[in-house]
């Protein structure tokens, strides 16, 4: 079973699982075969007159009920998922807006306008004048400006749209994919994959597109702006990653899913003597936190809260026996908890409106109740912590990290607080000392070895003199083997290296959840505009990998990347695989009209040759190339070398 994950902790608990028989997303996903059919996106599901297969060798001349061939029914899949990953997304965006305006109105008392000059920032993305206002009335007027980003019926487009360079917003325009409003966006989704409605694969296509535009340049950018206005745009921060972060001896409180609005509170409310004092008198030490997921990210951004670990970890947490309460909001949250909790002492805790899960106690959050329903769910967990009953078991792993790359504060690093820019990042993408720029983010997935494809990936782009950063699991992955230490230095190229070191940043930087996917839409935005690397986002020798992704929010995230004019490699196989006419569309077809792709490439070694390759071309189209000799090691040689 050792390639169920690179990591030591991970395999120390599933050994323990693997002994005692409890089921986890590892033993699930071995006994649970995929649908070869279904993962192909050669399956319709969207009427009651299938479902529809098409498959076997005559696949390309068989035909749906309907009538649809199988390249519409990918395309329609396809169009489905972006949309409930864009829906995730912006639905996290509309409660943050909703809560700002909260917080405007003076209908809660739990939380404050925390940044101001980045609420007055945003004001000014926006148009709205926001000199010698209060800023109360500022923060009204941006939250209903953002909401109305939303549901927005009168002619117009998603605001940010504006944030992109002149020349992608005219792309954009050229083939009438600018997104109106996230939820009109969505909803037409569905209506356009309901039987009978758009059957083009193109046609299809360019929904799928414009919807998760409306995410990225929407929903995900609005979540993180508004998210930094009230609690905080993240600077470096100092913590650590993996489950050795949780503490025999105090309580473990885990907070897990992605929204920072109780998780916020939660950790507020742990500051406070009386709960400090009331944990002692049940016998603890204190009361600690860690995340998992991406509130794991956005609590670490903020406040440097230690991760416990990525999206499959969560299961190995409970199994440690030393979690006395895990918080779950949305998203990404399995459904096996529920069964696992009981089995140790852990007091599962739902506690959005919008999910609950059997085996959970559910525990409502809202805004206007936030501190007292953050100080009960502490409660619970300390009053749980004299409950263990199972020997604690937590593996002696952790890894200490730097995280909090806001693009605010890249900016101030690159050149200093009187001078913050990015002339310094681009200076040194044209001198070559930085040959590029990598994202790799995403998820876990447990048909992949946990984290290996990331970290090979990884290794490779900093041995290339790729700069790169990191967000969501992908973040969390590179955190648990030291990747975000500036001290790791060694793994990079010299003139890589030589960069880091002047400013004194990690080899990879943590720029947060997967909604911050949006900062490096605004940090890829400003290097252009800085000047020297082209007019638009497609000139840019800058790449997006996804090694593990298994959400739906990925293919979303996948999506807006490539349309903002980015070459973007999503590891493990094609979920449009089934159609040749649907895969041509999302790479020759879309690398034609926005100058991005998307390709799926299941093969880490084969990823990192493609990124570097593509990564050497564009350097070439701006003229700034020099011959480069170039080794890639492979899987196994990358593996030895321990760093
Ligand atoms: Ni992103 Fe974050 Fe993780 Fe994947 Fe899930 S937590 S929003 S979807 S699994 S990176």
């Amino acid at each position: 079973m050792a390639n169920r994950s690179v990591d030591p902790a991970a395999l120390e608990m599933l050994a323990r699982a693997d002994a005692e028989g409890y089921s986890t997303a590892f033993s699930r996903a071995e006994q649970m075969k995929p649908c070869p059919i279904g993962a192909e996106g050669a399956c319709c599901r969207n009427c009651y007159m299938g479902p529809c297969r098409l498959v076997g060798k005559d696949a390309d001349e068989k035909r749906g009920v309907c009538g649809a061939d199988v390249h519409v029914i990918a395309a329609r899949n396809f169009v489905r998922a972006v949309a409930a990953g864009a829906a995730a997304h912006s639905d996290h965006g509309r409660d943050l807006a909703l809560t700002l305006l909260a917080v405007a109105r003076g209908e809660t008392d739990g939380y404050q306008i925390r940044d101001e000059a980045k609420l007055r920032r945003v004001a000014g993305y926006l148009g709205i004048p926001s000199e010698g206002r209060p800023k109360e009335q500022v923060a009204e007027e941006v939250a209903l400006r953002l909401l109305n980003d939303f549901g927005r019926q009168e002619p117009g487009f998603v605001s940010y749209v504006s944030r992109a360079p002149k020349k992608r917003q005219e792309i954009w325009a050229r083939y009438g994919v600018t997104p109106r409003a996230v939820d009109r966006e969505v909803v037409e989704g569905l209506h356009r994959t309901h039987i009978g409605v758009d059957q083009e694969p193109e046609h299809l296509l360019d929904h799928a597109v414009r919807t998760a535009l409306s995410d990225g340049w929407g929903g995900s950018m609005l979540a993180t702006d508004l998210s930094d206005v009230l609690f905080g745009t993240p600077g470096a921060r100092t913590s650590a990653a993996n489950l050795g972060v949780l503490k025999a001896d105090e309580v473990n409180i885990v907070l897990h899913g992605h929204e920072p609005t109780l998780s916020e509170m939660i950790v507020a409310v742990c500051q406070e003597p009386e709960l400090q004092a009331y944990a002692v008198s049940k016998g603890a030490t204190g009361i600690n936190l860690a995340g998992i997921c991406c509130t794991a990210n956005e609590v670490l951004m903020r406040q440097g809260i230690p991760s416990a670990g990525n999206f499959l970890h969560q299961e190995l947490a409970l199994l440690t026996g030393a979690v006395d309460a895990m918080v779950v909001d949305v998203q990404c949250v399995f459904a096996g908890l529920g069964e696992l909790a009981p089995k140790f002492h852990t007091e599962f805790i739902t506690t959005s409106p919008k999910a609950q899960i059997r085996g959970a106690r559910h525990i409502e959050f809202d805004e206007q109740h936030a501190r007292e329903i953050a100080r009960q769910i502490v409660r619970i967990a300390i009053d749980n912590f004299p409950n263990r009953r199972r020997e604690v078991h937590i593996p002696g792993y952790k890894k200490d990290l730097v995280a909090g790359f806001s693009h605010e504060y890249i900016e101030y690093m690159l050149g200093g607080r009187f001078r913050a820019s990015f002339r310094p990042l681009n200076d040194n993408i044209i001198n070559g000392r930085i040959f590029g720029a990598a994202a790799v983010v995403g998820c876990n997935n447990p048909r992949r070895t946990q984290d290996e494809a990331t970290l090979y990936i990884i290794k490779e782009l900093l041995a290339h003199n790729v700069l790169v950063v990191a967000t969501g699991c992908g973040a969390i992955g590179a955190g648990k083997y030291g990747y975000l230490q500036p001290e790791l230095m060694e793994a990079c190229g010299s003139g890589l290296r030589e960069v880091l070191e002047a400013v004194g940043i990690p080899p990879v930087l943590h720029m947060g959840s997967c909604v911050d996917n949006s900062r490096i839409l605004t940090v890829l935005s400003a290097v252009v505009a800085e000047g020297g690397l082209g007019d638009d986002l497609s000139d840019l020798p800058a790449v997006g990998i996804a090694p593990e992704w298994m959400s739906e929010k990925a293919l979303s995230i996948g999506t807006y990347v490539a349309a903002s004019g980015v070459y973007v490699l999503m590891g493990s196989e094609s979920p449009v695989k089934a159609s040749s006419e649907v895969t041509e569309i999302m790479t020759r077809g879309w690398e034609k009209k926005f100058g991005g792709r998307m390709e799926f490439e299941p093969d880490p070694e084969a990823i990192v040759r493609k990124a570097l390759d593509h990564i050497q071309a564009k350097r070439e189209a701006l003229g700034i190339h020099q011959a480069k000799e170039r080794e890639l090691f492979d899987m196994e040689k990358r593996r030895e070398l321990v760093v």
